[in-house]
């Protein structure tokens, strides 16, 4: 009886947990999350969306540029498929994810041959390069004694 017994418990135990994985079927719409349950499952619209997760999940905001964070005149560019991202496009003078850097234009180090480089007032692209010893040029790439002999 004791064996009977036990079958019958393993059988219970087998059809209780005989649980379909929904999630695994893409029940829930493209832009929600799916948590399997025990006998069903639930659907949860992902950060940024609002909706039931099954029929609609939609942007809570309309347009993510409205609270973008561009700065120094940069252009604001929403990232399709996403309620929350966008990138910025910066004017020159500037670089970063926010446009927030002024560019040096002796970021790069343009002189050559121990040059130094100084970046001119009020521009963001112009420099002169100081050159040392034998070198002149606008990158001090030529040495004048070469030119000479
Ligand atoms: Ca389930």
């Amino acid at each position: 009886m004791l064996w009977v017994y036990l079958l019958t418990i393993t059988k219970l135990t087998c059809f209780t947990s005989s649980d379909i994985n929904e999630c695994l079927e893409k029940v829930c719409h493209v832009d929600a999350t799916c948590v399997n349950t025990n006998g069903s499952f639930n659907c949860f619209c992902n950060d940024g969306f609002t909706g039931d997760g099954v029929i609609s999940c939609q942007c809570q905001v309309s347009d993510p540029c409205q609270s973008a964070q561009c700065q120094n005149g940069g252009l604001c560019i929403a990232i399709s498929g996403s309620c929350t991202d966008y990138n910025c496009t910066c004017t020159e003078c500037y670089t970063g994810q926010f446009c927030e850097t002024l560019m040096d234009p002796c970021g790069n180090n343009p002189c050559q041959n121990g040059g130094n480089c100084f970046a001119i007032p009020g521009s963001c692209i112009d420099y002169e390069c100081i050159c040392t010893g034998c070198y002149t040029g606008q990158f001090c790439e030529t040495c004048k004694y070469h030119s000479i002999s």
